[in-house]
């Protein structure tokens, strides 16, 4: 990395060019090599470009990698926990060489900036994750995405920004460091303790920023990262509409909210600091760090992965370097007897305790149940219960697997047409035969294009459940690891069952109602499913139906009944 301008809270160091400096900028970009940045890319550029990743001018060099991962500084001594490097494919990066330019697009191919690549390397992803996060269990988030998603090849070098990533929602909430900065001081802001989430906010965070704020005599920041959290985490549509409630019970002229474009890596202790040096850029002076900031959950023998107040320990060493007073708090939670919030550590012994968990609080959410007012306010239950209605209200898929001739559209169309008999729910098939005519005409039956096929009817289905309908999938979906992703993708927009036709291979080449079976014996139709290619079974389906001792009229309502049982229908 060439220089840095400032230490943190110096001088911003942003990365665009002026606009005539953009335009020509443009114009030669047109010829450069073209990487397509991802989400998370997306998010991290925005912050170098915006300054919110001050001192850095674009992605680490290898000498700098090398220092973050280790000691968590530049190579020239700037503390900065967590190393900002472009990974790319092996393929495009045989493309360049170092001293390439290479122009950065978003996903619609707006040119956001150009990378003068000064530096090329394969990292050691174990050593950086047993460094950066101290694990290399997959559990954890930001190692998962390292070894699952990131890629094998990283660039580093200086960027021009040529404009910045647009963003069409919740503009009016969306400030750049500089504009935060400028609006502190318009207001007379000196002192500005930030609060860090990435969660809608209940009671027991509107008791903690108040007591923060008075606690360091500051006005607050409520800054939510809305860039990318932990999966699974709530939206940040939903989360902002929550937070646009919320922030009429603070005092207006002491309190202001704005959204943070931020990729989070769910580190941990590193992740505070990095958030600390963050919010320094944005114009801080002040941030609230409280129990198991940025965790991420427990590893996969359900431990934590940090202790509860490493992070503080951390930020408590190096707060001073950074520029920045940490505002320390332990969990708040509700005591009864008091009819009022307080942080855990001030609890007496006698008084009862009252908490609800995030998960918890969603189980009640999903099956409509009561969530008492002293937990959170009612506009934004309100505003939850829309995201997640009760589970008769969100959509599902019934994902069928089996052998061909197994039974699979059989039972598929007897349930479509029970749950259409029933109404007020939109219900689409995507049966196997139907799938590959209308979706899939071009595939055939290698392994690869199987795959593609499963991850299409997949794609569908996901989008089909998002938007509350009932899918029906029908494919013969061979192999569990497609199935897995189907079964990842679909989970977190919605309900996912299931249902394995486990009719034998011996009862479906009897059956042979396609004379398919007796083809592939002969050899005439290759890589045939149960004769010539593998099948999977499922290990852990959510039902399991022999078609053999059961008609299909009987397997439709079991299925029913089993849907009812877990609420997806009434
Ligand atoms: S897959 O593996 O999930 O992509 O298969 P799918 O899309 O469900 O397509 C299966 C139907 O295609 C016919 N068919 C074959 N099946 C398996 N293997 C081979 N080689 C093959 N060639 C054609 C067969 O009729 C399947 O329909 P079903 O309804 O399952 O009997």
């Amino acid at each position: 990395m060439t220089t840095l301008i400032s230490p943190h809270g110096g001088k911003l160091k942003e990365n665009l060019l002026s606009d005539e400096e953009a335009q020509e900028l443009k114009i030669k970009a047109a010829d450069y090599p073209s990487w397509d940045l991802n989400e998370r890319q997306l998010c991290d550029i925005e912050m170098i470009l915006n300054g919110g990743f001050s001192p850095l001018n674009g992605f680490l060099e290898k000498s700098d990698y090398d220092a973050v991962v280790k000691k968590m500084r530049l190579a020239d001594g700037t503390l900065w926990p967590l190393p900002i490097t472009l990974d790319v494919t092996e393929e495009f990066s045989k493309q360049i060489t170092k001293g390439s330019n290479i122009s950065l697009r978003d996903q619609e191919g707006v040119l956001i900036a150009v990378l003068n690549v000064s530096d090329m390397w394969t990292p050691d992803k174990k050593k950086e994750s047993l460094s950066v996060f101290g694990t290399t269990d997959q559990m954890h988030p930001g190692v998962n995405y390292l070894f699952n998603k990131a890629n094998p090849v990283y660039l580093g070098g200086e960027v021009s920004g040529v404009e910045s990533p647009a963003h069409y929602d919740f503009k009016h909430f969306r400030d750049s460091p500089r504009e935060l900065r400028e609006k502190f001081k318009k207001l007379g802001w000196r002192k500005i303790v930030a609060f860090q989430t990435r969660n809608p906010m209940h009671r027991a965070h509107v008791e903690l920023t108040f007591r923060a704020a008075q606690l360091a005599e500051a006005n607050l920041l409520i800054h939510p990262v809305v860039g990318m959290t932990k999966p699974g985490d709530i939206d940040y549509y939903s989360r902002v509409r929550c937070y646009e409630h919320i922030i009429k019970y603070y005092p207006e002229l002491t309190t202001t909210l704005s959204l943070l474009p931020l990729a989070m890596r769910m580190g941990g202790p590193r992740e505070a600091l990095w958030h600390a040096i963050i919010r320094k850029n944005y114009g801080c002076t002040h941030l609230i760090v409280g129990r198991d900031h940025a965790g991420p959950g427990k590893d996969s023998k359900g431990n934590d992965f940090y202790g509860p107040y490493e992070a503080q320990e951390l930020l408590a060493k190096h707060q001073k370097e950074v520029g920045i007073e940490m505002v320390p708090f332990q969990m708040m939670v509700y005591v009864k007897e008091r009819a009022e919030y307080v942080p855990a550590n001030e609890v007496d012994k006698e008084q009862s305790v009252l908490n609800i968990s995030g998960t918890e609080f969603r189980r009640r959410l999903q099956e409509g149940l009561d969530i008492p007012e002293w937990f959170s306010y009612s506009e934004i239950v309100d505003e939850l219960r829309k995201t997640y209605p009760p589970r008769n209200r969100q959509g599902f898929t019934i994902f069928f697997t089996g052998l061909s001739g197994s039974g699979k559209s059989t039972v598929a169309k007897a349930l479509m047409v029970k749950l259409m008999e029933a109404g007020g729910r939109s219900v689409t098939l995507l049966d196997g035969d139907i799938v590959r005519k209308n979706l899939s005409r071009e595939l055939g039956f290698s392994r690869e294009h199987r795959d593609l096929n499963i991850l299409r009817i997949g794609f569908v289905a996901a989008e089909i459940t998002k938007n509350g309908g009932i899918a029906i999938c029908a494919p013969i979906a061979p192999y569990q690891a497609t199935r897995q992703k189907v079964r990842e993708a679909i989970s977190s927009v919605g309900g996912f069952f299931e249902v394995f036709v486990s009719t034998s291979l011996e009862e479906c080449e009897a059956r042979d109602r396609k004379g398919l079976y007796a083809k592939a014996r002969a050899g005439i139709i290759k890589e045939f499913t149960g004769i010539s290619d593998p099948y999977e079974a499922p290990k852990s389906p959510e039902l399991e139906i022999d078609t053999q001792n059961c008609l299909p009229d009987e397997a439709a309502q079991r299925i029913i009944l089993r849907l009812e049982k877990e609420g997806y229908i009434r």
